[in-house]
């Protein structure tokens, strides 16, 4: 734990600057070793978190290798706890190794990927829960995405659980005095009614947690959503055009599209998986057979689904036939080719389309991608609580625990309804409370601390 870490802690690559970062007792050591301030200034004697012009040079023959800014941060109040240094330089790839190199040569070790974010952990600056969030809000592309990892950084998820742990644990100190003076009849229905009241108001916050992450999984990974149509309604084209590029081949010829196609694209702050499908028909070539196989599996996986139906045709058996396929699923349907003669039967589309909202649009002129773009985003916001409002979980290890929680917990609920012997009682309460402490890293093994932080980058 003592050892000071090194690590590039911005991206490789050319940028205007790039960042070497120390942490350890050894930080301010190390860089006197290879930093030469203004009037041979030693970095232990200069203020803590101040910003200080120097050079690198190389120890050995004092050659200087770059003009640095150099920041000082003393323990405690850092990112990790520690002593830290962060060196400024010239955003070039070869200086900026040759410095790492100059830190590792003079004592550090380059860090494990996620390393400063594990000691901000180990050290009790930020919870697991929070650190996860580290992970969360390097990793989100939508400004949505990224003010729910901030919520959580700024650890609004651990008060919510310190919070109905300590409820819990009020709950179980009732149970425990009425195990120790269990000759107070009068007590024992007193607390089992306060006990359930209780319960219930956790319970509620447990659902409630579960039911908010399946939206915070969606502003994290994306909402995985499928075009699905026969060949030539206008997949590809509508593809291209929520992408506003031309990343998906269109033309004329029904089957141009073989193979699924995946793209990102954030829709009015919905981040979506777009995937592309061949046009669903029956054929007898091998390729497109395969990419039809593939489009109905797309089907099945989707949170939602964009049905294209050319409104320039009659609505054929096989738009029927697919038209089925979306019964229990999120669909919008779009009645494409607008700018054609429209010789759809619309009621016939209503008729058959499950209560599917209808979108008319044009792919050649954009008519209607406005409605749609908005269609999608009503979906998944209306009347739900805005982002920066809630509290989510950020990831499956996260929901497992509180499901698991929250079993346990009506496992003490029914138990106590039951009038079930106290002690019982309490070993489903004392779960539910150890449970609830492993998602922010109480009672948490060392093996899974490891796991997680290597799903950080370097220099993290
Ligand atoms: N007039 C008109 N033509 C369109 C419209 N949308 C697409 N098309 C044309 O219809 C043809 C097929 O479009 P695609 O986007 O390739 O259709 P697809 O559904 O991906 O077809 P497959 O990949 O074969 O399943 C192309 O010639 C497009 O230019 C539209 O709204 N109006
Ligand atoms: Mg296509």
């Amino acid at each position: 734990m003592s050892e000071t870490i090194a690590a590039i802690s911005t991206a490789l690559g050319e940028g205007a600057i790039g960042i070497v970062r120390l942490s350890g007792s050894e930080a301010f050591a190390i860089a006197d070793k290879i930093i030469k301030l203004p009037k041979d200034k030693k970095i232990k004697n200069i203020d803590s978190h101040t910003i200080n012009y120097g050079h690198v040079i190389n120890p050995e023959n004092k050659e200087k290798i770059e003009e640095i800014m150099l920041v000082k941060m003393a323990a405690p109040k850092t990112y990790t706890c520690e002593d830290i240094i962060e060196i400024n330089c010239h955003g070039g790839i070869v200086t900026i190794q040759k410095i790492l190199q100059l830190c590792l040569d003079n004592g550090a070790r380059l860090a494990e990927p996620g390393e400063f974010t594990k000691r901000a952990f180990l050290n009790g600056r930020i919870d697991l829960s929070q650190a996860e969030a580290v992970i969360d809000f390097i990793k989100s592309k939508t400004t949505e995405a990224s003010l729910l990892a901030n919520n959580q950084i700024q650890g609004r998820l651990s008060s919510l659980i310190k919070k109905l742990r300590a409820e819990i644990l009020d709950i179980i100190a009732v149970v425990e005095v009425n195990i120790d003076y269990p000759e107070y009849d009068d007590l024992e229905i007193e607390t089992t009614k306060t006990i359930l009241e209780k319960s219930v108001s956790i319970k509620e916050s447990l659902e409630n947690l579960l039911e908010t992450s399946k939206q915070g999984k969606i502003i994290k990974e994306g909402l995985n959503t499928a075009i699905i149509g026969r060949p030539n309604v206008g997949k590809s084209s509508l593809l291209n055009n929520l992408l506003q590029e031309n990343k998906a081949i269109v033309t004329d010829i029904a089957g141009t599209t073989r193979d699924v196609l995946e793209e990102y694209v954030n829709i009015k702050g919905v981040p979506i998986k777009l995937i592309d499908t061949a046009g669903i028909r029956d054929t007898e070539d091998v390729v497109e057979k395969i990419g039809v196989e593939r489009s109905r599996e797309v089907l099945k996986q989707a949170d939602l689904v964009l049905f294209l139906i050319n409104s320039n045709e009659k609505l054929t058996d096989k738009d029927k036939e697919l038209l089925k396929l979306t019964e229990d699923k999120q669909t919008i349907i779009i009645l494409n080719k607008l700018d054609l003669e429209t010789k759809i039967d619309i009621t016939e589309v209503e008729s058959l389309g499950y209560n599917h909202p209808i979108i008319k649009t044009s792919m050649t002129t954009y008519q209607g991608i406005e409605d749609l773009e908005k269609s999608i985003r009503n979906l998944f916001f209306e009347g739900k609580t805005k982002p920066k409002d809630a509290t989510y979980l950020s990831n499956t290890r996260q929901v497992n625990l509180i499901t698991r929680a929250l079993e346990s917990l009506n496992e003490a609920i029914n138990a106590a309804q039951a009038g079930l012997e106290v002690d019982m009682v309490l070993i489903d309460y004392t779960k539910t409370f150890n449970l609830l402490g492993e998602v922010i890293g109480e009672n948490t093994s060392e093996e899974l601390i490891n796991e997680l932080f290597s799903r950080f980058c370097l220099g993290k």
